[in-house]
């Protein structure tokens, strides 16, 4: 029997690249997203180029039913997962707090935090049932340190972090590993969405350097995926060559 995925975020940038590294990996697929068209779209893809089994799971990670009925209702095959791969998440704006608003606030700790969290209890108890998973977290150096107007989108992937390292002792008699992947700038949609769909905007913030591309950090995850059964990657920091740390990048690096 093919191994099981489940990516959440499977719609774009990482997520999408996840899908297509694990589907050359012969991996079975539950690829999940809020847009539909392009989870089907995805899906025929790589079912007609890897010949993979793909199931879809089309809900909003921020809403805890849809998250828990979708899932539960997916056949017992589907429940065998091997990885998850919690990755949606976004992040919206760019302003000191004192400006900021609290709509994109709550989205991005229903997202990135509780959304996380929803996904994980629930496949984490499947995982406990099958005496083995591995669950690898999207975090990003923005959970490590923070950067100017970053405030909220820095403490929702600071959450992340704090909540990989808890998984770990959780998970740890359940044989079930645990990652925290945490990359520096990745050239996807996200600053589009950071901008609300501001592309000259968001295309600066790669100008004049050489960013990290999602294919980067898909093949990372699927490095740490792919250790043996005795080894545990508990944290990765993955960086564009130009990008030293949060802030400092190299222009024309
Ligand atoms: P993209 O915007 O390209 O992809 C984000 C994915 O998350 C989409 O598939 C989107 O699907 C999904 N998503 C967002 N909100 C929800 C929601 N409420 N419910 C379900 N799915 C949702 O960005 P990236 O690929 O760059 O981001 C992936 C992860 O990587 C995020 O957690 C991000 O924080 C992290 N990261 C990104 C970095 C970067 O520089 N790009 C650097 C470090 C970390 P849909 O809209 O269809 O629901
Ligand atoms: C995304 C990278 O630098 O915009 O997590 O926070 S950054």
């Amino acid at each position: 029997m093919a191994k099981i995925a489940l990516i959440t975020g499977a719609t774009s940038g990482i997520g999408e690249a996840c899908a297509s590294v694990f589907a050359r990996e012969k991996y079975d697929l539950i690829l999940t997203g809020r847009r539909l068209d392009r989870l089907e779209k995805l899906a025929a893809k790589l079912y007609k180029k890897y010949n993979v089994e793909i199931a879809i799971g089309n809900f909003d990670v921020r809403h805890r039913d849809e998250v828990s009925e979708n899932l539960e209702k997916l056949p017992a095959k589907w429940k065998k997962v091997n990885i998850l791969i919690n990755n949606a998440g976004l992040s919206q704006g760019l302003d000191p707090v004192q400006d900021g608003n609290i709509d994109d606030w709550e989205n991005m700790i229903d997202t990135n935090v509780k959304g996380l969290l929803y996904v994980t209890k629930v496949v984490s108890n499947w995982m406990i049932k099958n005496g083995s998973g591995h669950i690898i977290n999207l975090g990003s150096i923005a959970g490590k340190e923070v950067y100017v107007n970053g405030n909220v989108y820095c403490a929702s992937k600071f959450a992340v972090d704090a909540l990989t390292k808890g998984m770990r002792l959780d998970f740890l008699p359940h044989g079930i590993k645990v990652t925290s992947v945490q990359p520096g700038a990745v050239e996807t949609e996200f600053s589009e969405v950071r901008f609300k769909g501001d592309k000259e905007r968001a295309g600066k913030t790669y100008e004049g350097w050489e960013p990290l591309q999602a294919e980067d950090i898909a093949e990372t995850i699927w490095f740490a995926a792919s250790r043996p059964k005795h080894v545990n990657i508990n944290d990765i920091i993955i960086m564009p060559t130009a990008q030293a740390n949060a802030t400092t990048i190299l222009k024309g690096g």
